[in-house]
């Protein structure tokens, strides 16, 4: 069994879509290890995508991610990055495929709705960011 790390970004949880968001994932086959609702502060939303820092979306990519509370999740299912890389659909809202989380409640390439760690390394890294040992068990 595989694990990646998930987010239902501000937008689809103001807008009351995180039910049907996590009816998608368990309907994909994933076990929700761990789940918790979290305002995120500035420090720990630019950690989280310190990779980004020098972007230029870098700036509204925090002001977005801290807007509001987001759910934090773990995962799991065989082949689990993946399967739910394919299931929020592609970046870009526009470009993604139909039935996928980002299609169906994403806006823009910035408000997307949703976050999945992109290998098995960086889920490593961000479930570890997020929850302890002890909550994934
Ligand atoms: P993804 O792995 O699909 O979440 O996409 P990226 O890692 O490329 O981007 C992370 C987040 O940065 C996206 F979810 C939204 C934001 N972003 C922008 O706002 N503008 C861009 O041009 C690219 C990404």
């Amino acid at each position: 069994m595989d694990r990646t790390f998930a987010i239902i970004k501000p937008d689809a949880v103001a807008a009351g879509n995180s039910g049907n968001i996590l009816a998608l994932i368990e309907k994909s086959g994933f076990k929700v290890l761990a789940a918790r609702k979290q305002h995120l502060t500035r420090p720990i939303a630019e950690g989280f995508y310190a990779v980004h820092k020098e972007r230029g979306f870098f700036g509204e990519l925090i002001d977005f991610m801290t807007e509001g509370p987001v759910i934090l999740l773990a995962l799991e299912r065989e082949n689990a990055v993946a399967t739910w890389r394919e299931v929020m659909g592609a970046t870009d809202p526009a470009k993604a495929a139909e039935g996928t989380v980002r299609k169906l409640y994403g806006a823009n390439i910035g408000r997307n709705a949703s976050h999945g760690s992109d290998s098995d390394a960086n889920a490593a890294i961000e479930l570890a960011w997020f929850f302890r040992g002890y909550e994934l068990l």
